[in-house]
């Protein structure tokens, strides 16, 4: 894990790491899963294996309570043995070409996982980089709609009890591409 980049916005700070979500230490951590809620592999195993068995027990009450998660929203469970006092479970595209809204559903997932968070006195939440493995979305382009997403809501009336977002890239190649997007997102020029 490095100190990676940080950019203040609004009351909070926006932070990009590399790094393994399974070892940070945050208020919420945030997976990438299925709306099945079905466990699987990418982050999300390595989420379920870091934390133990309590996270699929309630996934699978959420599941049988409320038919699982659909893509672009979030449920909020235990975090059980994670760094963590809650794991944010959100549901990205699976990557289609482009055309079929798949920047909106992205949009939305990293938008009412803060809102989650926010609704449960949550102030520091560590994101992965939703469906940029299995479901095949793009990296640059979810980079610059993640981001976006999240610069608006730390910007908004709503995101002013967040203390810090980050986000936790797995492979500095997916490091590198987020920064310049956050770079040009933000109008500064990435470090060399
Ligand atoms: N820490 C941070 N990022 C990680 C880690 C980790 N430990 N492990 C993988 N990544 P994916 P998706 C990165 O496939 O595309 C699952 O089976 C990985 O490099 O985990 O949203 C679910 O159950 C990639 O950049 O999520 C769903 O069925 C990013 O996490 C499906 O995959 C997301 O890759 C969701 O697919």
């Amino acid at each position: 894990m490095n100190d990676g980049f940080s950019l203040t916005v609004g009351r909070a700070v926006l932070r990009l790491t590399l790094g393994d979500l399974t070892e940070v230490a945050a208020d919420a951590l945030v997976n990438a899963a299925n709306s099945r809620l079905a466990g699987g592999g990418g982050v999300d195993g390595a989420l379920h294996r870091a934390g133990g068995p309590a996270i699929a027990e309630e996934c699978r009450r959420i599941r049988a309570e409320r038919g699982g998660c659909p893509p672009g929203e979030a449920v909020l469970t235990t975090a059980g043995r994670l760094k963590a006092r809650g794991l944010i479970h959100t549901v990205g595209p699976v990557w289609r070409g482009g055309q079929a809204g798949e920047d909106e559903v992205l949009r939305r997932a990293y938008q009412n996982s803060l809102r989650l968070a926010v609704a449960h006195g949550l102030r520091t939440v560590a994101f992965p980089s939703i469906s940029t493995g299995a479901y095949g979305f793009p990296v640059a382009r979810a980079a610059r709609v993640a981001l976006r997403a999240l610069l608006d809501f730390l910007a908004s009336p709503e995101g002013q009890s967040l203390a810090e977002v980050q986000l936790v890239l797995h492979t500095p190649e997916d490091y590198a591409v987020y920064r310049s997007a956050l770079a040009e997102l933000s109008g500064q020029r990435p470090l060399p």
